[in-house]
């Protein structure tokens, strides 16, 4: 098991209201498998995973964890585990094979039998809209860098509402748009794998409008007066370096303000305008867009997984570059390459990602801080570890320990903040069950549910009981 040096964060009988929501979450390309079926087109998932070298081993979505076939038997195990609720994404090609028209039928009835097998077994439907399934078709015409993609989303927001805007509880616009844009668009780790600053920069803008605009269209088609949000993986972004304020302050602007302001203020910071103008001069945001961008959101969905240490690069010794993500040569920080990624001290996940609850706690206060009547939602959190099969009498096992304390530390933080008055609506734990994690293919498990590709058997983990006991009795289980 990771031991860490702070004995902190590691409190057991933690309470935790009737409110509070505690689920899990999982996204369509990472689960579902049936890539070709009943009329879903092809994603850019697709194109590149299908791509050689792009993915580990080769790994693809297209079978994954068969969850399209399998979604009644998992959602008994959802019941079985206590859920309260469950974060799912719908897949976009599901829906419009090439990214407009006519909602698929077959694709809708996926979805709505999905939701009402959620709604029979007592859990709350969380859905995702976009979680980075783009159609290939809207890729070849320009992806995230062509302004009408924001249109055309709107457009599937607006058909997908009008199938399950009745029954869903929470309606997320995009995850991670940070990841859309620059992995996608600018350090080409993640599809559609393309390395150009300029284009990662116009797909933030083009995601942020998405977004507005996707607000708009599922609060006109909805029926049943669902929460709005959107989730972002935000920086939490540490450094004691005499350099290390101007390098955050940079991160900051680029990870976290670029999406939040004009979200949540309707506006571009001005320093981020400045520090990326050798790259871009933003003369793709047109009038009135930042009105459209900026809705009022009833809730704002907060994935964390760990922090990163920045100062600025001197220019001549060996540049650090550990910021988290699979280095495949391109920059995801357009107009800051000159920003240094320090090693952080351990312990760390099977990502290499450094274990930092302190930091969830820093980040929902400081949003707090920022935002001050927002209502924020964990919508991601959780960890990647070898985690090994024994048999034992009661059958095979998980004795994922690493697993357990990792998200109780995380839990432990959650609750810290909640004491201290932050309006946290919930928790969905990262992941359900082990899946296709993008570009690291099937090579790290981030489930609470152990998933036999082979087989396609699923195994409880010890992580599911330690959630299974926390939901049934409202307390962090006992140490
Ligand atoms: C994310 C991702 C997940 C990842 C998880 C672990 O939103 O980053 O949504 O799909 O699998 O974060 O890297």
């Amino acid at each position: 098991m990771v031991t860490t040096g702070s004995p902190d964060y590691r409190d057991g009988g933690l309470e935790f209201g009737p409110d509070f929501v505690i689920g899990s979450a999982t996204a369509s390309y990472q689960i579902e498998g049936a890539a070709r079926e009943d009329g879903r087109g092809p994603s850019i998932w697709d194109t590149f995973s299908h791509t050689p070298g792009r993915v580990w081993n080769g790994d693809t979505g297209d079978v994954a964890d068969d969850h399209y076939h399998r979604w009644e038997s998992d959602l008994d195990l959802m019941a079985d585990l206590g859920l309260q609720s469950y974060r799912f994404s719908i897949a976009w090609p599901r829906i419009q094979a090439t990214g407009s028209g006519a909602a698929n039928p077959r694709g809708i009835e996926f979805y709505s039998r999905l939701v009402d097998g959620l709604l029979a077994r007592g859990i709350r439907p969380i859905a995702t809209l976009y979680h980075w399934d783009l159609p290939q078709a809207l890729e070849d015409r320009g992806g995230w860098t062509d302004r009408d993609t924001a249109y055309r989303f709107a457009e599937y927001a607006s058909r997908v509402t009008e199938a399950l805007g009745d029954r869903v509880h929470t309606w997320t616009t995009l995850n991670e748009p940070w990841c859309s844009a620059y992995l996608g668009y600018g350090s080409g780790a993640h599809a559609p794998g393309r390395t150009d600053g300029a284009a990662a920069l116009t797909a933030v803008h083009h995601l942020n409008l998405a977004h507005g605009l996707a607000v708009q269209e599922v609060r006109r088609a909805a029926s049943n007066d669902p929460d709005l949000s959107v989730t972002h993986n935000f920086h939490v972004i540490r450094g004691d370096d005499d350099t290390s304020p101007e390098a955050k302050r940079r991160i900051d602007a680029l990870a976290n303000r670029a999406f939040i302001h004009p979200m949540l203020r309707g506006e571009y910071p001005a320093d981020l305008l400045e520090d990326t103008a050798g790259v871009t001069d933003w003369s793709f945001v047109r009038d009135g867009d930042l009105a459209e961008i900026n809705q009022p959101l009833d809730v704002l969905g907060v994935n964390y997984y760990s922090t990163v240490t920045v100062r600025m690069w001197d220019g001549a010794s060996p540049r650090e570059n550990n910021d988290g993500h699979k280095d495949v040569g391109g920059s995801p920080w357009p107009g800051s390459t000159d920003v240094e990624f320090l090693p952080q001290a351990g312990p760390y996940t099977e990502m290499g990602w450094n274990i930092a609850p302190d930091g969830l706690e820093e980040l929902l206060l400081s949003l707090r801080d920022q935002f001050p009547d927002q209502p924020l939602m964990i919508t991601e959190n959780g960890a990647a570890f070898p985690d090994k099969v024994r048999m034992t009498e009661s059958g095979p096992r998980v004795h994922d320990a690493d697993r357990i304390d990792y998200l109780n530390r995380h839990f432990t933080a959650a609750h810290r903040a909640l004491a201290q008055g932050v309006n946290l609506r919930g928790y969905q734990v990262w992941s359900l069950m082990d899946n296709f994690e993008w570009g690291y293919g099937y090579s790290k498990r981030f489930g609470i549910i152990r998933v036999d590709y082979e087989t396609q058997e699923r195994i409880l983990k010890d992580s599911a009981y330690w959630l299974q006991e926390l939901i049934a009795t409202r307390r962090t289980p006992e140490l």
